[in-house]
């Protein structure tokens, strides 16, 4: 292989509860992502971990002073339309984008599913089918119903599962040959460190002491979902792709001494822990091992292995940022406990930029499964200024894309199965973590600040020409 596959598809990804907004519009419930507020004295190096204890929950939801970002997003809901009319002008070949849970089960937990939800997602999807696109859609993207959170405990509780399976069960019907490819849930090694926002746990859910066997406990219960989700979708479209998402967390030793070596391939173990059951279908002795010397004691129900060996994942879905390093004496096993590479430059949110990394990361996923890649998100977080004329020249994000195209390239000529390249994002929207407008990356430049005002102007940045070439090319083309 020289390069990317003809039918290769080129696109972006997003995600409701980021871009949509209309956070009460036709029935839908509110989520975890509708009560993180935007925090005005964030520290973009430190971003504080979003939920907070039950009691803070309760505050939030009847909180008229803040402003959740989150709520409003850039008005998808209403605009896009015209959004999916500018990503077909960038040649879009696919489109990410995912399901907001809380549309459809308001609650949760309700017997019949919200038909005006649903048909939202009618609209949306038939939308993107006709402007060439095909879609690619996230289940659960980080925005659990919040009922099922203050009333069941997350996935911490198995009837959640049921809640979620049943919510897939209804999005594989209403949605079959329409939607090929599935996300079963975004980045689900993520969880420790989004442990509200997607496991549904809050802070005084159990005490200190329990909370990382809570987790992954959750953890285990999302991977009996996703197994369950794989298993409806071979009995209602045979045709769907499951995949299953990780955010690349893989990192270097600080040093060639061994102990550095040896704990970094010890701590990366426990984050191809998530694929490792997803595709082998049961649990490595590294991990059974690490939560019992952990006093870990997972509760699983009889049936649950056969489940997890029966309905592996189609496919691996990416998301790569950034890289950092390991080492033995100043991190220890706990999930992103690590350090910046002074080797790699430094973003104002501490996001250091490696495309080698992304060779490697894609390589070791390839190496070690075979399974097929997709690039479910990669891109450059950046303050962009927009100059006298309207025009924005953001080189910095065209060179940050070049060069892990360039990198993911090198993979498919090695042989590695990548299909897709979703970046993110095709336009501007409310950042995950730190829940800004600045933080922005996308080829289209909303007019919209951190507070939501603005005139919702969308413009072209200079790589929207770039990506726009790069599709038309096929990837051949990628100079700057
Ligand atoms: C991933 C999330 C996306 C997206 C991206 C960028 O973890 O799946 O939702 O937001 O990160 O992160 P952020 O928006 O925090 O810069």
């Amino acid at each position: 292989m020289n390069g990317f596959r003809k039918d290769f598809l080129w696109g972006g990804a997003v995600a409701a509860c980021q871009i949509e907004g209309a956070y009460d519009a036709d029935g839908r419930g509110l989520s975890t992502s509708d009560i993180h507020a935007y925090d005005v004295n964030m520290n973009r190096k430190k971003v504080k971990e979003r939920g907070g204890t039950l009691e803070k929950i309760k505050k939030a939801v009847n909180d008229r002073e803040g402003y959740y970002p989150k709520r409003f997003g850039i008005d998808f809901y209403h605009t896009y339309k015209e959004d999916l009319k500018l990503l077909k002008e960038l040649g879009f070949k696919a489109f990410r984008t995912s399901i907001s849970w809380s549309r459809i089960f308001p609650e949760g937990d309700e017997e019949m599913p919200n038909e005006k939800g649903l048909e939202f997602y009618d609209r949306l999807i038939d939308e993107i089918i006709k402007n060439g696109m095909e879609p690619v859609i996230t289940m659960y993207h980080y925005d659990i119903p919040l009922a099922l959170v203050t009333k069941y405990g997350g996935f911490a509780s198995r009837k959640v599962v049921d809640f979620y399976v049943k919510y897939a069960k209804v999005l594989l019907e209403r949605y079959k040959g329409r939607v090929k490819y599935w996300i079963a849930c975004n980045q689900i090694n993520y969880v420790p460190v989004v442990k509200f926002g997607s496991l549904g746990i809050y802070d005084d859910q159990t005490s200190p002491d329990k909370m990382k066997e809570l987790v992954y406990q959750a953890v285990h219960n999302q991977f009996v979902g996703c197994a369950l989700v794989k298993k409806a979708a071979m009995e209602i479209d045979p045709d769907a792709k499951i995949g299953t998402m990780i955010s690349d967390e893989i990192y270097y030793p600080a040093s060639c001494k061994p102990v550095d070596v040896v704990f970094t391939l010890k701590k990366n173990r426990m984050q191809y822990f998530f694929t490792d059951v997803q595709f082998r279908g049961e649990y490595p002795g590294y991990a059974l091992r690490y939560f019992e010397e952990s006093g870990i004691d997972l509760k699983m129900q009889s049936g649950d292995e056969e489940i997890l060996r029966a309905y592996t994942m189609d496919y691996l879905a990416i998301s790569y940022y950034y890289t950092k390093i390991l080492d033995a004496e100043k991190n220890t096993m706990v999930p992103f406990d690590g350090l910046q590479n002074p080797y790699l430059e430094s973003t104002p949110w501490e996001w250091r930029a490696d495309p080698l990394g992304c060779y490697y990361c894609i390589s070791e996923y390839w190496d070690r499964y075979q399974k097929p890649i997709m690039i479910a998100e990669n891109g450059f977080g950046a303050l962009d200024k927009v100059e006298e004329d309207g025009s924005i020249h953001d080189g910095y994000r065209i060179s940050f894309l070049r060069r892990h195209i360039e990198q993911i390239k090198e993979t498919v000529k090695d042989g590695a199965d990548v299909f897709a390249y979703l970046s993110w994002a095709p336009i501007d929207m409310v950042s995950s973590s730190s829940n800004e407008m600045s933080k922005r990356y996308g080829y289209i430049y909303v007019d919209q600040d951190d507070f939501g005002n603005g005139t919702k102007k969308r413009m072209k940045k200079d790589s929207f020409y770039w990506y726009q070439k790069v599709i038309r090319t096929n990837g051949d083309d990628l100079s700057e």
